[in-house]
């Protein structure tokens, strides 16, 4: 496709050859979870509390067209880790969920470890979702990653149990029939369940111990601070509950607000904030359904698990005092050119990666460059190869080939294109919106004659991006309720509930990792079950290959 061939150049005023060439960068990649386009205070919600993000923000390039390329958050974060579409690396449909067996591929090439070869200090702090693996073979130490302090996943994929002091309930549905959630430390589980109240407040301390510790070696390093805040079920300690008249959304906000502000405190307390790079944005848009503590999108139509602006426009700044001037760019950006991007600044080689993602570094140092991306596929949570993108955008322009509701947004949802009751439907012309007078997509331009060339272009585009894909094998779906990280261990009895172990002693010794052989993964997993539970997994495992291997 297009955007693989032109990974390092730019088509801008500027490129980054021509800007002057500091010392490699530090990075930190600060990822906000279901954070809609309208929820933060500079994106014009009225009553959230973000003032360490909005200043932060205002100091930033700010991005007003940044697409995630998915809907939902496995895929997202794939996508921002490898610079690579959702479909090229099996990370699809929807999600992993705890009883996934498989993860992120081990082949793929994370900035993590492209980082780390050339020196960088590395950590995650916070939410991963890529993947545990019956022996955490996909948990993120074997991405390049030096250190891991987190949960594998989402924490409403979990019993819920306190989400705030005092006798004020988690909201929202949980998975009570799943093992607690578990916080990891490197390969470790170190508590399960995790106590959601101090946990904010951990992976800040962990964060600001590494960034000191990286100030006094001095070598670079990449953060990456992946929040679970605003998922829901939101949750906040004392400091934050009841803080924000936005109600459990908003204060589980503006926790997140303090986190990234302790973040920023600890770079400037050591000397570091002139030369780091700080990109801050979110995985995809609100979860509707929630209602009023679902996150807003904003001006932006529906939200999560749909293609419409509102489940994949996202707020994104970059922060970077000495190199980047502060002001907003509408130029169109992806989340999986961040990849490409921090790369080419950071000097580091992708000629052996096959990429989607751009290097968008023109768009840093001239808010009115010209992109280098010139049109972004947006796929569904569920993508399929002949369906391909659902839409695509060139930035000015977006055409709706194919639309589907999410259970994400329900029936309360007074437009008809969001709620799951719209089944999924096949435009022919595609719906066109033009997105800069009409970002709300209200108005279809496609009856106009005037618009018969542009749709030509935006189909003719999308017929070479899919005959130019290459589509993995789906990774998600096969699920084995053993495969549940577990304290003590998964054949104790009665589970899930006996994985529950006390903080006071953590789980038994990481087991070593296995190299991904993928498909041979599985087949040495199912050989300890029982032949009947092997073959009807292998036969429900085989109708699902069957069915996407007939289109690839
Ligand atoms: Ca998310």
């Amino acid at each position: 496709m297009q955007e693989a061939q032109v990974t390092g150049t730019g088509e801008g005023r500027q490129d980054a050859s021509s800007a002057p060439q500091p010392p490699p960068p530090n990075l930190v990649l600060l990822l906000a979870d279901d954070l809609g386009y309208g929820d933060l205070r500079i994106s014009g919600h009225p009553t959230s509390r973000t003032p360490v993000i909005d200043k932060l923000a205002r100091e930033s390039r700010f991005f007003t067209q940044h697409y995630v390329t998915s809907p939902v958050c496995s895929p997202s974060r794939a996508s921002v880790l490898t610079g690579r579409l959702q479909v090229r690396n099996g990370v699809y449909p929807g999600t992993f969920v705890p009883s996934s067996i498989l993860g992120l591929p081990r082949s793929e090439t994370t900035i993590a470890a492209l980082l780390k070869s050339k020196g960088y200090r590395t950590m995650i702090a916070g939410k991963w979702h890529l993947g545990v693996g019956r022996e955490g073979e996909y948990l993120p130490t074997h991405y390049g990653f030096d250190h891991y302090l987190g949960l594998p996943y989402s924490h409403d994929m979990c019993p819920c149990l306190t989400c705030f002091p005092g006798p004020l309930p988690c909201h929202d549905t949980c998975w009570d029939h799943q093992v607690s959630c578990p916080l990891y430390s490197n390969n470790t589980i170190i508590e399960q369940p995790v106590d959601l109240l101090s946990l904010t407040h951990r992976l800040v301390k962990a964060a600001i111990t590494f960034i000191a510790d990286a100030a006094t070696s001095g070598e670079p390093f990449f953060l990456y601070f992946p929040f679970l805040h605003i998922h829901h079920p939101q949750f906040a300690p004392e400091k934050f509950a009841g803080q924000s008249a936005r109600g459990t959304v908003g204060d589980s906000l503006y926790e997140l607000d303090w986190a990234v502000g302790q973040v920023v405190e600890a770079l400037r307390h050591h000397n570091l904030l002139s030369n780091t790079l700080l990109w801050f944005s979110s995985d995809n848009g609100p979860s509707l359904s929630r209602h009023e503590r679902g996150g807003c999108a904003g001006l932006l139509r529906c939200g999560k698990g749909t293609t419409m602006e509102g489940g994949v426009r996202v707020p994104a700044f970059v922060h970077w005092p000495t190199r980047i001037s502060p002001g907003s760019s509408d130029g169109l950006v992806s989340a999986v050119d961040f990849l490409p991007t921090v790369a080419s600044l950071s000097g580091l080689s992708t000629s052996g990666l096959t990429l989607d993602g751009v290097d968008i570094s023109p768009l840093l140092w001239d808010p009115l460059a010209v992109s280098p991306r010139r049109y972004m596929p947006i796929y569904p949570e569920s993508p399929t190869p002949p369906e391909g993108p659902f839409a695509v955008t060139n930035g000015t322009y977006k055409a709706h080939f194919y639309t589907k509701g999410s259970d994400l947004s329900d029936s309360s949802n007074f437009d008809p294109l969001c709620p799951g009751s719209h089944r999924l439907t096949k435009h022919d012309p595609p719906l066109l919106f033009n997105l800069h007078r009409d970002p709300g997509e209200r108005y279809d331009l496609s009856a106009d004659p005037e618009k018969s060339e542009l749709l030509r272009d935006f189909t003719a585009w999308r017929e070479e991006h899919m005959r130019g894909m290459t589509w993995d094998i789906p990774r998600t779906q096969l699920q084995d309720p053993l495969a549940q990280p577990c304290c003590t261990s998964p054949s104790c009895t009665p589970f899930p509930k006996c994985c529950d172990c006390p903080t006071s002693s953590p789980s038994a010794a990481p087991q070593p990792a296995k190299p991904d052989t993928s498909l041979n993964a599985i087949t040495a997993h199912t050989s300890s079950l029982s032949c009947i539970e092997r073959e009807k997994r292998k036969e429900r495992h085989d109708k699902w290959l069957i069915f996407f291997t007939q289109f690839i």
